[in-house]
């Protein structure tokens, strides 16, 4: 595991984005070129992620960072991939896919899943804020249940798709989640993947606090509370073979997890829900759970 001081100092985002104060997507979007390094190509549908680079002619990354139709990420990501091939570059340059859950599990889906069936070898990283924020938080396919947002103000009927289970069903050699509140995790993970060859997709947890509706100040501790209620297990699978990450391995005994409460209690976006979308949850996290304990039993 590695711990705060392998982080290295070179910061490859300069000070004073546009993101909002205590915005989990600039922490991870950091922490994740971070392990990437110098050499990293990024390519950004539209999203918060776009507004934190900045206006046409300011960038506010030291990295090249093309700016694709929101539909187009992952065949964009196969064109600059082609383009570094024919240059004999392809070994030395990663790509990187960033976007949005909104650009992930609704829009861009397909170019995804095209990209992943033809096995290529690219990082896709998803920041899941759980709503289309930047325009002013709609609801996504990565909404959860009883969210209010402005197009479900009476909290969303239906909840989130598993993105990682659907991208886990493409066969591709790495799927992992992260989280936010957990830097060092997230780090070790990029660091893996970035050896890895093929396809490798991250889905992370990005608490948002206008579109939450918590404290700028909170995001570690509402990210924290995904983990210790066991809403947001972290773990890889890596070919195929499933392992549970450290910060949420104890959660794998039920009686160390936190009620969900606690999670839901402390965000408005909760607000309209009743006791029986508390229930939903609690039989969610036991079903998701239990599931689990069989993979990792079963490795
Ligand atoms: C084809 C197209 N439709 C709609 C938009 C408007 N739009 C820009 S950003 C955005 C929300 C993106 O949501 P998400 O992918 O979850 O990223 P977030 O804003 O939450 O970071 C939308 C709907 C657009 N730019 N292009
Ligand atoms: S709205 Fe949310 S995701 Fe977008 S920049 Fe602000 S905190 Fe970050
Ligand atoms: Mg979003």
């Amino acid at each position: 595991m590695v711990n705060v001081m392998d982080l290295p100092e070179e910061e490859f985002i300069y000070p004073g984005t546009r993101a909002c104060a205590g915005c989990g997507m600039a922490l991870i979007y950091r922490i994740a070129l971070k392990a990437l390094g110098a050499k990293t190509i990024v390519t950004v549908p539209a999203s918060c992620l776009t507004v934190l680079h900045g206006m046409q002619g300011f960038c506010s990354t030291k990295i090249s960072v093309y700016h694709t139709p929101f539909a187009t990420t992952g065949a964009s990501a196969s064109g600059i991939l082609a383009s570094l091939e024919d240059q004999d570059l392809a070994d030395e340059v990663n790509v990187l896919a960033f976007a949005g859950d909104g650009g992930t599990t609704d829009i861009g889906i397909q170019a995804l899943s095209g990209a992943a069936e033809r096995g290529t070898n690219f990082i896709y990283a998803c920041y899941d804020n759980e709503a289309y924020m930047n325009t002013g938080v709609q609801r996504s396919g990565s909404t959860p249940l009883g969210v209010q947002t402005t197009t479900t103000p009476e909290g969303k009927d239906v909840n989130k798709k598993n993105m990682p289970k659907i991208l886990e069903a493409h066969g591709i050699p790495y799927v992992a989640t992260a989280n936010a509140a957990y830097p060092l995790d997230l780090f070790e993970k990029f660091k893996r993947a970035k050896d890895i060859s093929g396809t490798k997709y991250f889905h992370i947890l990005s608490p948002c606090p206008p579109g939450w509706g918590y404290e700028p100040k909170d995001t570690m501790m509402i990210g924290r509370l995904a983990n210790e209620t066991g809403f947001w297990p972290l773990y890889e699978v890596i070919n195929g073979k499933f392992e549970i990450s450290k910060p949420s391995k104890k959660y794998l005994d039920q009686s160390k997890r936190k009620p969900i409460k606690a999670y839901l209690e402390a965000q408005k976006r909760f607000r309209s829900i009743d006791e029986k979308i508390v229930h939903f949850y609690e039989e969610y996290i036991s079903k998701m759970w239990n599931e689990i304990k069989g993979r990792v039993e079963n490795q």
